[in-house]
């Protein structure tokens, strides 16, 4: 897998990106000429109309109500300022008028303090904060299109090498899409203060190549498989509060409030990019998920070392 790449505007990889980034140039490019020529005129006048040696104390002729240059200085910026809007106005409807493809994977986020869920509803994926998606081939777009939702207060979604932000509102959906052309991890984050943990409400998305999507898709739609070895630890967790929390397809445990654990172990990280996903990060998560990220909705379950260690290689076994 490549490496994650700088969360650059001006490295778009995605249609609805690559749109902003001229659209970007254009309002830069047009203000640019404004202060060229605002400053020219500055700098001109500061020079050619000096006090020089004899000219004394005397103020130089002024102008009172002029109607011509009222006008000017009233319709030119007026000019102006349409120019941006109906160039702008182009560009949302060029990007949010594309209707969705029979064929276009559809992905629902759902925003949570502080994580994001990933749904598939027509392939049965339930995921959190690691968006996966096939690459889009101009010749062949595969579009995805996110609708966004959320549970609690406003998030905002941004990953800015693929689109601009789009807000997660309760009781509002909203939708966007992407059509990444080259494979690799693009990162982003939420961009609407959300509460205290905004800051480690990461995102990932992750394109892969047609073939390796499939395989992906597959993995996560098997249910979670019983390894005997860490029997104790599944008994002890189908036990404990976890399962009004948190779903483990396969298992009784179903709770939606909390990120599905049925494959953790296939995500880099834990707690929206708090912590890598490591044995150590796990064990010190389920002690103390406060620790890590305070003010955390997961309670510190007061759990005994023994219970750690074998809920820790349960949790492992959630590939
Ligand atoms: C009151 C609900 C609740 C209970 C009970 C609970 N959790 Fe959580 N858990 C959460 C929430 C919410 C998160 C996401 C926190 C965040 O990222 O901000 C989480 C995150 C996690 C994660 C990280 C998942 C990821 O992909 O980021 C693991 C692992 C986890 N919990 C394991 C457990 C275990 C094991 C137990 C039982 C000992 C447990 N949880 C009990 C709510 C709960
Ligand atoms: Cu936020």
């Amino acid at each position: 897998m490549p490496t994650a790449q700088t969360p650059s505007i001006f490295d778009p990889v995605s249609s609805p990106a690559l749109a902003i980034r001229e659209l970007s140039f254009v309002v830069l490019g047009l203000s640019a000429v404004i202060f060229v020529v605002v400053a020219g005129v500055a700098a001109y006048t500061l020079v050619r109309f000096r006090n020089r040696p004899g000219d004394g104390r005397r103020e130089p002729p002024q102008v009172y109500g002029s109607t011509q240059i009222e006008l000017a200085w009233t319709v030119v910026p007026f000019l102006i300022v349409m120019v941006l809007f109906l160039v702008t106005a182009r560009y949302i409807y060029g990007i949010e008028g594309r209707a969705m493809p029979s064929d276009a994977l559809e992905v629902t986020v759902v925003g949570n303090q502080w994580w994001w869920e990933i749904r598939y509803p027509r392939l049965g994926i339930v995921t959190a904060n690691e968006l996966h998606v096939p690459v889009s081939d101009p010749a062949r777009p595969a579009p995805t299109f996110i609708t966004l939702q959320s549970v609690d207060v406003i998030h905002s979604f941004w990953v800015p090498q693929l689109a601009g932000k789009m807000d997660l509102i309760p009781n509002k959906t909203n939708r966007m899409w992407i059509d990444p052309r080259v494979p690799g991890t693009y990162v982003g984050q939420c961009a609407e203060y959300c509460g205290t943990q905004h800051a480690w409400m990461l995102l990932e998305v992750i394109v892969h190549p047609r073939d390796e999507f499939d395989r992906w898709v597959a993995a996560q739609q098997t249910p979670a498989v019983a390894d005997p070895a860490a029997r104790a630890g599944r008994e002890l967790f189908l036990s404990l509060s976890c399962i009004n929390c948190h779903t483990v397809r396969g298992t009784p445990a179903n709770g939606v409030f909390g990120p599905d654990l049925t494959h953790l172990m296939s995500r880099r990280t834990i707690a929206a990019g708090a912590a890598r996903n490591t044995p150590e990060a796990l064990r010190a998560w389920v002690d103390a998920p406060g620790a890590i990220k305070p003010g955390v909705l997961m309670p510190a379950m007061k759990l005994a070392k023994s219970e750690l260690d074998s809920l820790t290689t349960y949790l492992l076994t959630l590939r």
